[in-house]
């Protein structure tokens, strides 16, 4: 049968259980998920002078060949991701990606960043119609000690609070200039290898850090400052100074200044972030996602298409996150295989499980639940299992000028053979 008539047929059973197809895909289009530009060069970025070690507890592992290691390859790089997604997308940048050139005259240490750093990637964005969100990086510096907003030297601690200050003035920047609100993450990796002998007073120090950083002036309806927190990394296996209840917690009593940031990855094995989000949505107007793969540990593995991204992107869109209460960003990294092909399947299968909650009845399987229906409800949730979304999903694809599942890899190899290899 050809694509169109089964997408029409698949059209017809949707219809049958009360989902418009067209309805679910025009929404999803509307959608910015940001893109992390860090997939594309294992998190190095472009403002340490020797490769120094990725610091901070995250580790990116493989050396697959065609490493992005210019601008003009990491955005060359995002330009043909891009082209394999469909949806809308924002990119999303870190400080250590700041473009140091002649022009703008030369190199300057992280406290010291301006917005005239950025602006080849304004140009970038601007050409192609991408908002941009942006992180200070607090890791892979000399000046970790290996804390830095937390850290007990008062010179180190203020190095790291002006370069959290520079990092709103650029997300402003960004912002104004691109015309879309800019999400900044503030994410340390500060914290012990082993048992400290104190634990409050690192807090106490990140508190007062963060409310340094959040008192130079933004507009919030522009700047979006989130607290990422994280349970452990390698390295500070036995405490992580920005906790779950750290975070949260400055992110509740600071709400005019900021939302919370959840990445799936940063929770003990047994807890989801799907059923945090209802939460966490009862009492923030506003959330930010990491969207990524955690495997035993915070591993940042390719998301894929499995039960729990699909059961983050059912909260989502059933609370209503697509109308800008909850910023979905990517984050994962693996050197391993081809970055592209590791970039474009995370994000096309986010795509592919927001598209599927979209066209999941939920008005009527919450009726079930209020109803006490439990027996129906199981045998309606199982059954859409099996719906013929991939004709959905392929149209979806289409719509956006974007290959289908099937005809994007060769793509891949062809990028590969001709750009990837020769670096
Ligand atoms: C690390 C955090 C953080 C980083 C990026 C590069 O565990 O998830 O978000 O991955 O800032
Ligand atoms: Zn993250």
């Amino acid at each position: 049968m050809a694509s169109k008539e089964r997408f029409e047929s698949a059209k017809e059973c949707y219809a049958g259980i009360g989902v418009d197809v067209q309805k679910a895909m025009d929404k999803l289009k509307t959608v910015p998920i940001s893109l992390h530009c860090w997939q594309g060069d294992d998190v190095r970025g472009f403002d340490q002078k020797s490769d120094g070690p990725l610091t901070g507890g995250i580790q990116t592992t493989g050396n697959y060949p065609g490493r992005a290691r210019t601008p003009e390859e990491l955005m060359a790089d995002i330009d043909k991701v891009l082209s394999l997604c469909p949806g809308a997308k924002k990119l999303n940048l870190h400080a250590s990606y700041a473009i140091f050139d002649e022009e703008n005259g030369g190199w300057v240490d992280r406290d010291k960043i301006e917005p005239k750093h950025f602006k080849k990637w304004v140009d970038f964005c601007k050409e192609r119609n991408l908002g941009c969100d942006f992180n200070p990086t607090f890791f892979s510096h000399p000046k970790c000690d290996p804390l830095t907003l937390s850290s007990p030297d008062e010179e180190t601690r203020k190095f790291w609070i002006e370069h959290g200050k520079a990092c709103i003035r650029i997300s402003q920047y960004l912002a104004e200039e691109l015309g879309q609100p800019c999400v900044m993450n503030i994410w340390t990796g500060d914290g012990y290898k082993d048992v400290p002998a104190d634990r409050k007073g690192p807090r106490e120090r990140y508190k007062d850090s963060i409310d340094q950083i959040l008192s130079e002036e933004y507009d919030f309806n522009l700047v979006k400052p989130c607290i990422e927190s994280k349970v452990f990394g390698i390295g500070v296996e036995a405490y992580t100074v920005g906790s779950s209840e750290f975070s949260l917690s400055y992110a509740a009593m600071n709400k005019d200044k900021c939302i919370p940031l959840m990445d799936n990855g940063h929770y003990h094995p047994t807890e989801v972030v799907s059923d945090k989000i209802p939460a966490l949505l009862t009492f923030f107007p506003e959330i930010a996602l990491h969207v990524t793969r955690g495997v035993r540990w915070d591993s940042d593995h390719v998301v894929l298409f499995d039960d729990e991204t699909k059961e983050i992107c059912k909260e989502i869109v059933r609370c209503g996150g697509l109308d800008g209460s909850v910023n979905i960003a990517l984050d994962y990294f693996d050197a391993s295989i081809n970055r592209i092909s590791a970039w474009a399947v995370g994000f096309r299968n986010v795509q592919k499980a927001l598209l599927l909650a979209l066209v999941t009845p939920n008005d009527d399987l919450k009726a079930l639940q209020d109803n006490s229906s439990f027996t129906e409800l199981m045998v309606k949730q199982e059954e859409l299992k099996t719906m013929p979304f991939g004709d959905i999903w392929d149209e979806y694809c289409r719509q956006c000028n974007v290959a289908v599942d099937g005809e994007w890899f060769d793509d891949i190899l062809a990028y590969e053979r001709d750009i990837l290899a020769e670096r």
